[in-house]
């Protein structure tokens, strides 16, 4: 863990004896976020995901940490009766970097978001985060505005953020080119195509390319190494066994789209409401290749996190 002057933080940030060990002994973590588990998947499919990438993480030899707001502190590395609570919660805010000072201060219960899990990762020293697909620059921004925190916070926080890209709700071309702005590499893992969440390829190229755990671990060194602080992004595709052909999930997002704005939905609720109704018009395969795809990036998470702590134990 990073050594903190600060006695109110550490009473405040709560990592797990297994994390605090493994990162005393250059071993590999990988951190992991919860809105994905309250706000992203229906129970118990979240809890069930939740464990399954856990397992997949320790597979990989790395230890998982996943994150979230409880009982007032920030918890880093959660075990399974957090994580079944956690699952089952009725009211959990989904706390970004706006949110995060408010819910803790309140002791209420709460989810990180890509933003806020790269926060609290970068606090307890973890340097590799396993995640589905980040936030972004949404549909019809340049009306109502609505760019995810998440984008700032990878030109901030120094971490590794693996996911299988942007969602496929997003505006893509904008999300690049504010990532661009911003300064934050964004790295297709064996790949050419910037992947489109559901599907492996969104038309669009992305910027660079790595090959290998230790390709990928070698461009995190090297801009920490340079100063240029912030995180990366790691663009991993969803194996092609569980995509969904992306003009085939264009139709359903329109339709989504149309709703969430025939409905009001505003804000926070944007993501989870989309996520939600894919999934009825998709008959649960939008589901199915959520899951396949959190996976498949924690298993790469594994392997970047091992590859960085050979290089930088
Ligand atoms: N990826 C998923 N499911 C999710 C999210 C990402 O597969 O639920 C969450 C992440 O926590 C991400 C958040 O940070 O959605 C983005 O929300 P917003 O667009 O409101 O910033
Ligand atoms: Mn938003």
């Amino acid at each position: 863990m990073k050594q903190t002057i600060n006695p109110e933080l550490d009473d405040r940030l709560q990592v797990h004896p297994d994390v605090v060990q493994a990162l005393a002994e250059g071993r590999p973590v990988v951190a992991l976020e919860s809105t994905i588990i309250t706000h992203g998947m229906p129970f118990p499919r979240n809890l069930e995901t939740a464990l399954a990438v856990e397992t997949d993480i320790r597979t990989g030899g790395a230890v998982p940490a996943t994150i979230a707001i409880l009982d007032g502190c920030i918890r880093v590395g959660l075990d399974e009766a957090d994580l079944c609570r956690l699952a089952d919660l009725d009211a959990v805010a989904k706390v970004s970097r706006a949110d995060l000072p408010a819910v803790l201060a309140a002791g209420q219960p709460g989810s990180t978001t890509v933003a806020a899990t790269m926060i609290c990762a970068d606090l307890a020293g973890i340097k590799v985060f396993a995640t589905g697909g980040i936030g972004g620059v949404h549909r019809g921004a340049a009306l109502s505005f609505d760019v995810s925190a998440d984008l700032q916070e990878l030109a901030r926080s120094p971490v590794a953020v693996v996911c299988a890209g942007a969602k496929a709700i997003l505006d893509l071309p904008k999300t690049l080119e504010v990532l661009e702005t911003l300064g934050v590499p964004v790295i297709g893992f064996g790949s050419d195509a910037f992947p489109a969440f559901y599907s492996r390829d969104s038309g669009l190229a992305v910027p660079l390319r790595c090959d290998t755990a230790d390709q990928v671990a070698a461009v995190m060194a090297t801009k920490w190494m340079l100063g240029l602080g912030g995180g990366l992004m790691i663009a991993n595709p969803i194996p092609a066994d569980d995509e969904i052909p992306a003009d085939a999930m264009e139709a359903k997002i329109g339709l989504a789209l149309e709703e969430a704005a025939a409905q009001g939905i505003q804000g926070k609720a944007v993501t989870p409401f989309l996520l939600g109704r894919l999934e009825a018009l998709t008959q649960g395969a939008s589901l199915t290749a959520n899951v396949a795809l959190v996976r498949n990036n924690a298993k790469l998470a594994a392997s970047i996190a091992a590859a960085y702590s050979r290089r930088c134990p």
